[in-house]
């Protein structure tokens, strides 16, 4: 019963500030993991090519006006709409290397002054993460720059920071971003990895908030 092909994936999230490297580290971590013979998705949220994601991504594009906590119910909304193919995937033995999650969904709505616990709510009974990786980068530093879109102001990412500390847990692991790209990205494999594992031995599912 517990043979390999039966055994499944880990649910794996990289968070952090905009422009700390996560979409790049995402994307050679499911190269690395591929590389290994292991099956892996590169997942992101928010996923723009959903009804409710074209929404979403009207407004970070600032050609939509929404109400925050309509925009974050929104957000949630889109995470929900993934949660059974996201469930599916898993248990079928696909390992998910999701770039953003719940933690962005609390993190950026609290930092405009939504209540903490508010936020969290609608994300209750999503599939908790097997491992959060946390890119730590002072805003000050953040690559290039910020672009056009909503929330890339100094300021704001200062108070985004200030809420993911918050949300931390002292199972997260913290990797200090500033580091060469190829210094950063063989710190994630090897947790990454090890936690692969653990998920293939049996490490049973769980759900947010916990
Ligand atoms: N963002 C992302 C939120 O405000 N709430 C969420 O739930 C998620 C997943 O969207 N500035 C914000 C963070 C980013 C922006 O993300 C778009 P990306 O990774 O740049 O596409």
């Amino acid at each position: 019963r517990a043979c390999n092909n039966e055994s499944r994936g880990a649910l794996i999230v990289l968070e952090g500030l905009d422009r700390c490297g996560k979409t790049s580290q995402s994307s050679r971590l499911v190269s690395y993991l591929e590389g290994l013979g292991h099956s892996t998705e590169l997942w992101r949220f928010p996923d723009r090519t959903t009804s409710v994601g074209q929404m979403i991504s009207a407004y970070l594009l600032n050609q939509s006006e929404l109400d925050d906590r309509t925009i974050h119910l929104l957000f949630s909304a889109n995470r929900w709409e993934k949660r059974s193919m996201m469930e599916t995937k898993l248990k079928a033995g696909t390992t998910l290397i999701v770039d953003r999650y719940s933690y962005s969904g609390v993190a950026f709505s609290s930092a405009k002054g939504v209540d903490l616990e508010w936020c969290k709510a609608p994300e209750i009974g999503l599939l908790a993460p097997d491992l959060v990786l946390y890119l730590d980068m002072p805003p000050e530093l953040l690559k290039g720059g910020y672009g056009d879109e909503r929330y890339e102001r100094l300021e704001f990412q200062k108070k985004v920071a200030q809420c993911y500390k918050i949300l931390r847990d002292p199972s997260w692991k913290m990797v200090d971003a500033c580091q060469p790209i190829e210094d950063v990205q063989k710190q994630l494999q090897k947790i990454v990895l090890d936690n692969v594992l653990a998920c293939r031995n049996g490490k049973p599912l769980s759900l947010l908030w916990s």
